[in-house]
């Protein structure tokens, strides 16, 4: 079936997108808000505001056709979901760090009564002949709680983070209920045939086991989500004056610029990247004051405390490399803790030289995608990407490396300046062509396909 001949879209995620800005908000918010503006339709989500007593009434706007519904959340339980179950038990789990997880029982108490909360402002909303399209961790149970409250409309689920090994998975506290939670989805789609891979493993385990209770199993498939990228590559296209400057200026010094652009989150892999970058300055001393690497990392969950020593170690890193190369003339790593606007990202990502993307572990990893549209396709800049990104499975061109092992590193930056025009451009090239064939609009299409080709199921099996 076509997606256009779908009815009415209902969107639900954490928090909803600014659809008055999306192309401000990143790629994610494009794809879905696209979506939305073709179909009609709704977006609901956690608006932002805490619930008293009594005061509970869900934000309601209206931007074109698409309704958006921000709904109220009492704050400890918004605290105990958020940066609890979701950020300090799920979110590290999915990135196989068992280390990092740091589990309460207050957490999946508040994660279940939230979702069940989703649920009841989304089914006050609902009309029957809506399809659902829940997004990413932190509603896994929302599919049953609608289910419980008599809904068979189509139901689909997007996990956008990694989906771990099952010997990790079953580590999960509520495990049983997560696989039992996307069985009442109609399909659950995954990033990578990784993913895929390892949820089926899980389910088949735990049957083995005697543990799911139920019997239903739902579509599983890839749907790798990519970007828009002529509308990047425009931005890139628009650089700010300041940093036309900038590249201006490093042009007459002669000096190449590396690039990283991350969520400042553990899963992104950055003290071993500096780690790497200084090992490059030690084994290629030829390359010094020729190159400068620029890191953005933007604040994220600083109320977790995982997410509390990173910060500090990550400036202690950038320091001491600094303090050990640096002269008058020449600050080998530039790292900046701040969000960037888009427009100045792109024109960021368009004047590096090399992008490096090197994560730990990380479901798709959009810079990577973003770092090739916005190369000059005649002069294009090359690639270094974690074979533990999403990204990875589609983008085999790059420089491919290892992120725990950092000669490795090290070497694909120096590769990566070295490498001759011709080979940066067949790389690019293939990248390009990759890239825009699997775009923001081919997975929304898919997944929207996909998810209104499935028979509506009747309660009754559910
Ligand atoms: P993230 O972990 O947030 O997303 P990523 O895919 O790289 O990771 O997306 C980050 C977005 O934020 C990019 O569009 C990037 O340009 C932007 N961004 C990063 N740093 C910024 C800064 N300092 N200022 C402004 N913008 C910044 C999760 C998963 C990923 C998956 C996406 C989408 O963890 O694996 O690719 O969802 O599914």
């Amino acid at each position: 079936m076509d997606a256009s001949s779908l009815g009415r879209l209902v969107v639900v995620s954490n928090r909803i997108g600014d659809l008055g800005n999306p192309s401000a908000s990143g790629g994610l918010v494009v794809g879905i808000a696209d979506a939305l503006a073709d179909h009609g339709g709704m977006w609901l989500g956690f608006g932002g505001q805490f619930s008293d007593e009594g005061h509970d009434r869900p934000v309601i706007r209206r931007v074109g056709g698409v309704e958006t519904v921000g709904i109220a959340l009492p704050a400890q339980d918004y605290s105990d979901y958020y940066n609890g179950f979701a950020n300090s038990v799920l979110w590290p789990l999915f990135h196989y760090r068992l280390d990092l997880v740091d589990h309460r029982p207050e957490f999946l108490a508040a994660y279940r009564r939230v979702n069940d909360t989703f649920a009841a402002a989304l089914s006050a909303r609902l009309r029957s002949d809506d399809i659902v399209w829940v997004h990413d961790y932190h509603l896994l149970l929302l599919a049953p709680a609608l289910r419980r409250l008599g809904h068979s409309n189509r139901i689909g689920f997007f996990l956008h983070i990694p989906f771990p090994p099952p010997d990790i998975f079953l580590a999960a506290p509520n495990h049983e209920d997560i696989i039992d939670g996307l069985a009442a989805f109609d399909i659950v789609g995954f990033q990578t045939q990784t993913d895929l891979d390892n949820y089926r493993r899980a389910v088949a385990a735990m049957r083995k086991q005697g543990e799911p209770s139920q019997q239903a199993e739902p579509v599983s498939a890839v749907f790798p989500i990519g970007i828009d990228v002529e509308a990047f590559a425009g931005m890139a296209n628009k650089a700010a004056d300041d940093v036309q400057i900038d590249s201006m200026r490093r042009q007459i010094l002669g000096l190449k610029q590396i690039i990283g652009i991350d969520r400042l989150d553990y899963s992104k892999g950055l003290p071993n990247r500096m780690q790497a970058f200084a090992r490059l300055l030690e084994l290629h001393p030829d390359q010094e004051r020729s190159i400068t690497y620029l890191q953005i990392a933007s604040p994220t969950r600083e109320d977790v405390d995982a997410y509390a020593d990173i910060r500090g170690e990550l400036e202690a890193a950038a320091g001491r490399v600094n303090g050990r190369h640096a002269d008058l003339t020449w600050t080998p790593i530039r790292y900046i803790h701040r969000n960037v606007p888009r427009t100045r990202l792109a024109g960021l990502l368009k004047a590096s030289q090399v992008g490096l993307v090197t994560p730990l572990r990380d479901g798709m990893n959009l810079v990577a995608k973003e770092y090739v549209a916005a190369q000059d396709p005649s002069d294009p800049g090359v690639l270094v990407l974690s074979r533990f990104a999403g990204a990875a499975e589609e983008m085999q061109e790059a420089l491919i490396v290892n992120p725990y092992v950092t000669d490795e590193v090290a070497h694909a930056i120096d590769t990566a300046l070295r490498m001759p025009i011709d080979e940066r451009r067949s790389r690019h090239g293939a990248l390009l062509r990759r890239i825009e064939k699997n775009d923001a609009q081919a997975w929304r299409n898919d997944f929207l396909s996909a998810l209104s080709a499935v028979g509506r199921r009747s309660l009754a099996s559910t």
